[in-house]
């Protein structure tokens, strides 16, 4: 993989490796608490694969935030499985069962893509490295903060606005601390106005449209034109993640920010859509980038050049959302992520709970994640063997 040309601002320190026993797949579904839906499909549940690297000195854990279909990238879960147990995981261990998270990038360079299958693999080994090692994960990379502030994503409601307003206000009465609504073509910006009316000015607001705008179509584009007027952070992903140019072109007539997510799978790409013009903000989500050693130079490459960043996420359970946490709790994430609560998503979290406190949540402290499932939580756990 074309891993990021920026160095660390400070190095990451060196982690013993660890001596892998066996590498599985542990799949549960869960229901999500309110359907979610996007520009690219609706979500009542998740199938979510947690992948469990079993070492000598215990195990590490990561999340594969793969949808069940490519419809947010190329990535899907069921090719996400087979793509880490033909080749990632095997190409892996070729080299030794020795293995530290670096190995990740540097042993599988010559395998293309998958970057949500590596993240999980990448995630889990550095899992097991801090637990060994007895540091957590947000301490290893750097954190400067404590606690996070909070967003929350909202999807398009079955019940269109009025739907959209009560739950976006009920959000607000949580303590979240700013709101992204998701967008599409037919619901943009007459529902965007209607629910600035509603919940007024002082509410942080932003839009994410998940790729679903055609900047060739003028209709699409004089829609998009009209959220300028309501005072929006930033809209997010308008067009296609390869039409970086069509960002550009739109964002030197837009007064609203535009901030990239699909677009940016790596620490080169998020440098080339700055340089040229593309994204004046950038979400920076690990799963996306290929894990949270990626995602650290993607936030190098920003700071470098002064881009603000802000932590996405893919509805993860307590797993990935812990390694989210710590992500955002770097330097230079400064505006609220999609780092919201447990009960946001499930009744009953995967692990323990992560909850809202002031409009922030708390970075985990114990060692690697610092959240773990809970056994019960998987004990009707389908599991898949990776390392044979
Ligand atoms: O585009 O940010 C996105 C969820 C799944 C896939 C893509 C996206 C999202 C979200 C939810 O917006 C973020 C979250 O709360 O985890
Ligand atoms: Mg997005």
């Amino acid at each position: 993989m074309a891993s990021g040309g920026s160095p660390a601002l400070a190095p990451l320190a060196a982690l013993p490796a660890v001596e892998v026993a066996a590498v599985e797949l542990l799949t549960v579904e869960l229901p999500l608490v309110v359907p979610f839906t996007t520009s690219f499909g609706r979500q009542t549940s998740r199938e979510i694969p947690l992948l469990r690297v079993r070492t000598r000195d215990g195990d590490g854990w990561g999340e594969l935030v793969t949808p069940p279909a490519p419809v947010y990238s190329e990535e899907f879960t069921a090719g996400a499985a087979l793509v880490l147990r033909d080749h990632l995981v095997p190409g892996l261990l070729a080299a030794g069962r020795s293995v530290t998270a670096e190995d990740v990038a540097s042993r599988l360079w010559s395998v293309y893509g998958h970057r949500m299958a590596r993240a999980a693999l990448e995630t889990a080994i550095l899992d097991a490295q801090l637990c060994a090692a007895g540091r957590s994960l947000a301490d290893h990379l750097g954190a400067v903060r404590a606690s996070v502030p909070a967003g929350v994503s909202v999807g398009i409601p079955d019940g269109g606005v009025p739907e959209l307003v009560d739950q976006v206000e009920g959000y607000l009465g949580e303590g979240y601390l700013r709101i992204k609504a998701k967008i599409e073509p037919g619901f943009d910006a007459e529902p965007m106005r209607r629910l600035r009316d509603a919940v007024g000015d002082d509410v942080a607001l932003q839009v994410d449209a998940n790729a679903a705008y055609d900047p060739d179509d003028p209709e699409h584009v004089s829609a998009l034109d009209r959220l300028g007027e309501l005072d929006l952070t930033l809209i997010e992903q308008p067009f296609a993640p390869d039409r970086l140019r069509d960002h550009a072109h739109q964002a030197t007539r837009w007064t609203t920010p535009v901030c990239l997510d699909e677009s940016v799978h790596d620490a080169v790409r998020a440098r080339d859509a700055i340089a040229c013009g593309a994204t004046s903000v950038i979400n920076i989500k690990l799963a996306r980038v290929g894990g949270p050693l990626e995602a650290v130079a993607v936030r190098d490459a920003c700071l470098a050049v002064g881009v603000p960043v802000w932590c996405g996420g893919m509805l993860e359970s307590g797993v990935g959302r812990a390694a989210n946490v710590a992500l955002a709790a770097l330097e230079g994430f400064d505006l609220p992520g999609d780092v919201s609560a447990s009960d946001r998503y499930w009744r009953e979290d995967l692990t323990e709970p992560f909850v809202l406190d002031d409009g922030h949540v708390a970075v985990p402290t114990g060692p690697g994640l610092g959240r773990a499932p809970r056994p019960d939580a998987l004990s009707e756990a389908a599991v898949l063997r990776l390392d044979r």
